[in-house]
């Protein structure tokens, strides 16, 4: 682990001591301060009025209990979540996760990045996160929508269109958002469209706003390959998870003449060396709510599913050009960086939060990969929901065609804003350096006008 500058390491100590616990929370820290110890270096401004520690510090957090009654009649408890992390650019923006791996230290640690993503986009939005250790899986719709209801009966006391928006994330779709906006709805008396975003076309969702997370990293990922002269068309990716984000990642890699080979769920991964059929996919994870195993099964020969496998071997039996890891955090390790660098991959861009160890993002950097971090790569999720809220204020909704237009030009700009701050510093082609430099000294600006808040 490289040593932290004298500049930030006591502020980075004191946070560890503060925040015991919570290692995902100190892994992003860490990554930041690494990275801002130069911009404070370069303008020693950033060091005063203790913007380092404030933006350490999250505004308001909020820690409720969820109880709901099962299908059996027994009555169940979760524990919900709500960080409210940076409002200088904005309400607070960011995604709920329902998983039962949710603590209060994974909501820290992707509300501190959903501040510097958020800037990254250059769209009036702070930073935020929230959930609940609720498991979803095997839950039926009713008790999906009790749960849903009494965690929103909490939450809505704290959120609103010009305080906090939030929006899905792992575990909560378009579904969950419908029942927890019915809730607003019903708690408030009022249609307030803009207090969540993620929603369903026909009650103020956006076009695209499903397919963004996903089509930005794959915009995100075909910048950086243009910018070393490549491109998409004929590589050949793997892509971990199967959820909203992976999906759609894998959509776009096809519409651009790449080829999956493979992607994964928490139980196992699929094979096909001639390319997975992306639509059945979509088709057995989002009309059916199947499993890997059943696209398998439906597609019969032509795939191999492979129980408990990790997609990233699949690098070791074939050639891999590009990976998108898109399920979750620290998924991807030193030693499946070193797998995939063997098989002779030129680039890797995060879909999801913070899914690269920090010792695979070395292993990377040496090796001369383009490496897109989460908080850039992912940043047209977020930025189409911001999209969302425009249309919501203004009552209007825009064509699919022009949505997606918009997106395209967020992630180029977010792509050459990295890439720009990264040369600025000497480092070019440093998209961790450009993308944290760039976030940070944006949220910073704001902050020092807004006065000791
Ligand atoms: P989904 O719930 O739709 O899908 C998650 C996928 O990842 C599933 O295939 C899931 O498998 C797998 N997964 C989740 N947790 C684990 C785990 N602990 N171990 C192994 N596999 C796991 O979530 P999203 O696609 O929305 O989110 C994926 C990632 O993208 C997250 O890091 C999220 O924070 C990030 N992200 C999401 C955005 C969005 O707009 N939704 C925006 C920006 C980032 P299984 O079904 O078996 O659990
Ligand atoms: O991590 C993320 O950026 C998200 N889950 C999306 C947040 C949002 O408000 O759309």
């Amino acid at each position: 682990m490289t040593q932290l500058s004298p500049l930030v390491r006591p502020i980075f100590e004191n946070n560890l001591r503060r925040n015991s616990g919570e290692p995902e929370f100190h892994q992003a820290m860490r990554e930041v301060f690494e990275s801002v110890s130069l911009a404070i270096e370069k303008h020693p401004h950033y060091a005063d009025n203790s913007i380092l520690e404030r933006i350490c510090e999250p505004e308001r957090q909020i820690i409720f209990r969820v109880p709901w009654v099962d299908d059996a009649g027994r009555t169940q408890i979760n524990r919900g979540f709500r960080v409210q992390f940076n409002s200088a650019l904005g309400p607070y923006k960011g995604g709920l996760r329902f998983h039962p791996s949710v603590t209060l230290g994974t909501i820290k640690f992707l509300g501190f990045e959903q501040i510097f993503k958020n800037s990254l986009t250059g769209m009036p939005i702070g930073g935020a996160k929230g959930g609940s250790d609720f498991d979803p899986k095997g839950k039926s719709n009713a008790e999906i929508m009790r749960f849903c209801q009494s965690f929103m009966t909490e939450l809505a006391g704290h959120i609103g269109q010009y305080t906090d928006v939030p929006a899905g994330d792992i575990g909560v779709g378009q579904r969950e958002i419908g029942y927890l906006f019915g809730q607003y709805k019903r708690i408030t008396n009022s249609y307030e469209s803009g207090v969540l975003t993620g929603k369903g076309l026909t009650w103020g969702g956006s076009l695209v706003r499903t397919e963004a997370t996903g089509f930005g990293t794959v915009f995100f990922a075909e910048e950086m390959l243009r910018s070393a002269g490549k491109g998409l068309e004929g590589k050949k990716v793997i892509v971990s998870g199967s959820g909203n984000v992976a999906l759609f990642a894998m959509e776009k890699v096809a519409q651009l003449g790449g080829t999956v080979v493979a992607c994964s769920d928490s139980s196992g991964v699929v094979y096909d060396s001639e390319g997975l059929d992306i639509e059945l996919l979509i088709h057995t994870k989002n009309e059916q709510r199947g499993r890997l195993s059943d696209y398998a099964r439906a597609r019969g020969s032509r795939s191999e599913y492979r129980d408990a496998a990790r997609v990233w071997d699949i690098a070791a039996e074939t050639r891999v050009d590009v990976a998108l890891p898109c399920a979750t955090q620290n998924e991807l390790m030193a030693d499946d960086a070193r797998t995939l660098i063997r098989s002779g991959v030129i680039a890797v861009a995060e879909g999801a939060n913070m899914p690269s160890t920090p010792d695979a993002i070395r292993q990377f950097r040496q090796a001369g990969v383009l490496f897109a971090p989460g908080k850039a790569a992912n940043a047209g999720g977020v930025a189409t929901s911001a999209l969302e809220m425009q249309q919501n204020a203004s009552r209007d909704s825009w064509t699919f065609e022009h949505t997606e237009e918009r997106l395209a030009l967020i992630m180029r700009s977010i792509h050459d804003r990295c890439a720009e701050t990264a040369e600025e510093y000497g480092r070019p082609g440093d998209y961790v350096l450009g993308a944290n430099i760039a976030g940070f000294t944006r949220v910073a600006d704001a902050m020092i006008a807004l006065g000791v808040i």
